[in-house]
């Protein structure tokens, strides 16, 4: 009787450790049953001003374009929405940010969500950029690759893009505008699962991207321990690794666990907590006008 009693308290304390170490899986925001986020002093949250992602009359703007181009690891040819700044010049050179999106997404998803252009637009207007192009690609790398069906089945496919990415899109990019074509002239940024794959693919080929962004990153991001094996060599080679995310997304743990190993590990790292805001494109918005003024500089 007392052998029962003691396994059934064994084995209510076991899964009690398993949820503890699984996370517990939290209510609101994101919609997403997920992990606990790790506990962490935020970097402080400015508001962003008003009108920043507002089309502002009177001001010069730049152009939205669609790309297409080969692939070698897909096999097919494949879409990028392109947006080239206010005057647009090829006689001058530019930095490339490539911008990724989530995985119900696709090469238009932050054009229809995220006025990158607007965004842009008013931060040219007011000085606050450095010259640069912004690609948004498709990050789903298979051969059906628009975000219809079982949109979470496609998981594995936002893997796969680094292969495509810097083995087709970036020399084709370099080969049609008038860009950089070192790693201090290319940044990577995105949103969610593209949060997740610019933190993989940006800190996992630093001699691609010195410059990083994730915002609201998914659970596709890997460990930090995978992401920064080498942390002197992190600290040596990336220039900017730039995050936020919203108190009520359930995604948080991914950014925070990253943001407790670099502070722990003294590499510099900024992660943003956007107050009351879930898993959506205010946070996304915001992302972006902040992560463009801190790139090529
Ligand atoms: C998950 C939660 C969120 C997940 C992916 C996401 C595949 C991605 C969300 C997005 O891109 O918006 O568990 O696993």
């Amino acid at each position: 009787m007392k052998k029962t009693l003691l396994s059934i308290l064994a084995l209510a304390l076991a899964v009690f450790m398993a949820n503890a170490q699984m996370g517990r899986p939290m209510g609101g925001g994101g919609g997403f049953g997920q992990i606990a986020p790790v506990d962490v002093t935020f970097d402080p949250y400015v508001e962003a001003p008003a009108g920043f992602d507002a089309e502002r009359p009177g001001i010069d703007r730049g152009t939205i374009e669609t790309v297409e181009y080969k692939s070698e690891s897909v096999g097919t040819v494949r879409k990028a929405t392109v947006y080239l700044p206010p005057k647009y010049d090829p006689a001058k050179k530019y930095s490339v940010l490539y911008l990724l999106h989530g995985i119900g997404g696709d090469e238009l998803e932050w054009l229809k969500g995220g006025a990158p252009n607007v965004i842009m637009d008013n931060l040219y207007a007011d000085g606050k950029a450095a010259d640069m192009i912004v690609v948004m690609p498709n990050g789903r790398a298979q051969a059906n690759d628009r975000a219809e069906g079982n949109v979470m089945a496609t998981f594995p496919a936002f893997a796969e893009f680094d292969k495509d990415l810097i083995g087709s899109l970036i020399p084709f990019i370099e080969g049609k505008y008038s860009v950089y074509s070192d790693r201090e002239h290319r940044a990577i940024a995105g949103l969610s699962m593209g949060g997740g794959q610019s933190l993989n693919f940006g800190l996992g080929h630093m001699d691609v991207f010195a410059f990083v962004g994730g915002f609201s990153s998914a659970p596709n991001t890997s460990t930090p321990e995978v992401l920064i094996p080498d942390v002197e060599k992190t600290k040596a080679e990336n220039k900017l690794l730039w995050m936020v995310c919203g108190s009520e997304d359930n995604l948080m743990y991914n950014s925070s666990r990253l943001k407790a190993f670099c502070d722990e590990h003294g590499v510099p790292c900024t992660l943003i907590e956007y107050p009351g805001e879930g898993h959506n494109f205010v946070v996304w918005k915001y992302g972006l006008f902040n992560f463009a003024q801190l790139i090529f500089k």
